[in-house]
């Protein structure tokens, strides 16, 4: 048995490397991949080295195991699926192989010329460097065109984000394959450009070069600037104690010298760095909990240097155009969990963001003063920094939504991002169709943004929300193309909705909790559609099952139902779009939404157990279904507003939409029928 995804079949993954990082990152592939059949391989010359990753792994599955995370069955599985070996011959006939071994050019060419005799021409490999260019590791392959650079972020099992750097000669497939599978396997995939350090270690190393330079000029102790700028730049730990705890890791310095001629003269390595990794020791930095006093005129000081430094560094990839402002957003906020940069200058305003800057440049001519910065604030408006992604693929437009840490939910930004585009799309006579999608491997849309709709305290707030997404969806609907939902995972509540307004909808085979309409939860009945389209995809009984005990169904059930059109093995992206193009050319011919009256519409709708859930709300969704039913799409869509408004009538929809946001979506409320 073996994984295969988008025509290529994973039946063995080699890490190259037990050292800091290997381990972590075969810690990753066996938890994803054991069940699907994928054997990994650990390969390293040190027996010593091996027995540790071997050690190390074990422990935090064991660990997953004490926490819940693992069931004991699956743990077992997940180690008897990784082998750790010295004999680099384990690796052939491996499909995938990352190589993590030490930062070392000479040693990692030699790695790829090796394994390059081991494994097939198809085989795709990867070097986890975090800083060499993609050109220059695979210089002297063979088949460059299946190499590139996947850099991962500590600690790689967990930390959700990862760089994919293809090289000039990476092969736009694999690119698109190698994406496409780190997405499946729970991964946040960020697609960098070449250049030395990639995207975030220039920013991360240089925070802790700009951090040295406030010390040296005498703003404050290591101490001190290590606090400050946890503070100021959203950090859990500062630039200082990050070092420490990587053991004050030499490639750092290598790094900020070699940024020098790769990146621009204001990176280089400090004296200050040089000495303590000539003499291994640690930086001073505040211990646990210990409370640090900074003056606040240095305070301010050293804020104002670090986020000149930060701003500056973050502009220039942008001139580089080695990275988008949305994704070096998400990125940095995800690798590094700290304030993410083009989201920080909207919020302090892009003149002040580059007064910073402008200041920081004159004390550091080696930085060059961002030409994107100049002219996004002479333009006068923010950065653009969004929750929707757009992406042409041939005449197929492909609409992806991206708030991973909300599973997808749609706030009003995802409708502002995607207005624009469903506008361009609608006039561009090369885009043929379009497919709409979420983030990830867990959600296709989690629904409506739960905490921004309890967050209203105004009835306008309330009706233009919800005008927004009625205007958005039928946008959707009425765009003239077709378009075909690819729900990747989770469809709840407004996600379910949003893929009813689409011509056709694919899903994944085999996932257990996929589709369902949980309003009743919040003390809402769906007000995107749900108790009109879905009675009109599904029938009455199976769409009142759903919408009045807001039980979710399987991928499976909603084929068998009818609410999605195909079931897909392997990557449902993939079939999405070949079944938009189909779609367009007229080969494929889905059933669509009859948009008329209904004619076979019962007096009432079968009794049924609602559970814990509020009589009064069952009973708004029992109207809406009934009545909508028997008017026009269009006028039903109408009534349902007007009912879904009536809910915010109810004692019930308070209690329903607090309790979500005060105990978690897994808490029952205490509804009173009112
Ligand atoms: N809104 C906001 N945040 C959400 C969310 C949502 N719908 N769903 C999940 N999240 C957030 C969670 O709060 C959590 O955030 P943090 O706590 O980490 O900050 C994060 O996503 C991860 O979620 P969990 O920790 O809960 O993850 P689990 O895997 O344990 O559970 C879940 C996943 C999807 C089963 C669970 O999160 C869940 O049940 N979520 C609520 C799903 C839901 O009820 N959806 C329906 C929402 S109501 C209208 C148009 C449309 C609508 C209304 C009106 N008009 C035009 C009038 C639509 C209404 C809805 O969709």
């Amino acid at each position: 048995m073996a994984f295969t995804f988008r025509g290529r079949s994973i039946g063995k993954v080699g890490v190259i490397g037990s050292g800091q990082i290997g381990p972590d990152i075969a810690l990753h592939f066996t938890k994803s991949l054991y069940r699907l059949g994928t054997q990994v391989v650990v390969v390293d010359i040190a027996e010593e080295a091996l027995a540790k990753g071997k050690g190390k792994i074990f422990k935090k599955i064991d660990k997953g195991v004490e926490t819940g995370a693992f069931k004991p069955d699956g743990a077992d599985a997940m180690k008897s699926n990784v082998t750790f070996t010295s004999d680099y011959d384990q690796l052939s006939g491996a499909d995938l192989v990352v190589e993590a071994a030490t930062e070392d050019l000479p040693l990692k060419r030699r790695i790829f010329r090796q394994l390059e005799q081991l494994v097939s021409p198809q085989a795709v490999m990867t070097s986890n460097s975090s800083h060499l260019e993609p050109e220059r590791i695979f210089e002297e392959l063979a088949h460059k065109e299946r190499a590139l650079c996947t850099h991962y972020f500590f600690p790689a099992e967990r930390n959700p984000a990862i760089e994919i750097i293809p090289g000039k000669d990476t092969g736009q497939q694999i690119t698109d394959f190698v994406m496409r599978f780190y997405e499946a396997i729970g991964k946040m995939p960020f697609k960098i450009g070449s250049r030395y350090g990639y995207a975030v270690d220039p920013i991360f190393e240089g925070l802790l070069l700009a951090s040295i330079q406030c010390v040296d000029k005498g703003l404050g102790t290591t101490k001190q600037v290590d606090t400050v700028a946890s503070r100021c730049l959203g950090l859990t730990v500062g630039p200082f104690t990050a070092h420490n705890l990587a053991g004050g890791n030499p490639i750092t310095a290598h790094g900020l010298s070699e940024m020098t001629e790769r990146i621009n003269p204001w990176f280089r390595c400090p004296d200050r760095l040089k000495k303590m990794v000539e003499t291994g020791q640690m930086w001073e930095t505040p211990a646990r909990k210990e409370t640090v006093e900074v003056p606040p005129d240095k305070e301010k000081e050293i804020t104002n240097e670090l986020l000149g430094a930060y701003f500056a560094m973050c502009c220039d990839m942008l001139d580089a155009g080695i990275v988008t402002t949305s994704d070096l957003d998400l990125l940095i906020a995800t690798a590094l969990d700290m304030k993410p940069p083009f989201s920080y200058m909207n919020s302090t305003g892009l003149d002040k963001a580059l007064e910073l800057v402008e200041s920081f440049c004159r004390k550091y001519p080696g930085m060059p003063v961002a030409k994107s910065l100049k002219e996004r604030a002479a333009s006068g408006k923010p950065w653009l920094v969004e929750d929707v992604v757009c992406e042409k693929k041939g005449d197929v437009a492909v609409i992806t939504i991206r708030r991973p840490k909300a599973l997808n939910a749609l706030n009003s930004k995802v409708f502002e991002d995607m207005t624009p585009y469903l506008e361009d799309i609608k006039k561009d006579p090369q885009i043929k169709a379009v497919v709409v999608t979420g983030y990830g491997n867990k959600a296709f849309v989690a629904g409506a943004d739960i905490k921004q709709m309890a967050s209203f305290t105004k009835p306008e707030e309330g009706a233009g929300f919800a005008r927004l997404l009625q205007i958005s969806s039928s946008q959707l609907e009425n765009l003239g193309k077709p378009v075909v939902a690819a729900m990747n995972g989770l469809a709840l509540g407004g996600g379910n909705e949003l893929a009813m307004c689409c011509t056709a909808r694919v899903a994944p085979k085999g996932i257990k909790l996929f589709a369902g309409q949980p309003e009743v939860n919040l003390g809402l009945i769906p007000g995107m559609g749900g108790t009109q389209r879905l009675p009109r995809i599904v029938g009455f009984e199976k769409a009142s099952e759903m919408i009045r005990t807001a039980n979710p169904i399987s991928s499976d059930e909603a084929f068998k139902c009818g609410l999605v059109n195909e079931l897909v093995d392997g990557d449902v992206l993939e079939r999405a779009i070949e079944l938009a193009r189909e779609i367009a050319e007229g080969k494929a011919k889905p059933k669509l939404i009859e948009k008329g009256p209904l004619s076979n519409v019962p007096d009432s709708l079968p009794d049924i157990d609602i559970g814990h859930h509020s009589k009064a709300i069952d009973a708004i969704a029992v109207e809406s279904i009934l009545t909508g039913a028997k008017m026009s799409l269009d006028d039903g869509l109408k009534n349902e507003a007007r009912l879904f408004g009536h809910c915010w009538t109810t004692q019930d929809n308070r209690i329903g939409l607090q309790t979500f946001v005060e105990k978690g979506a897994k808490a029952k409320a205490d509804f009173v029928h009112k």
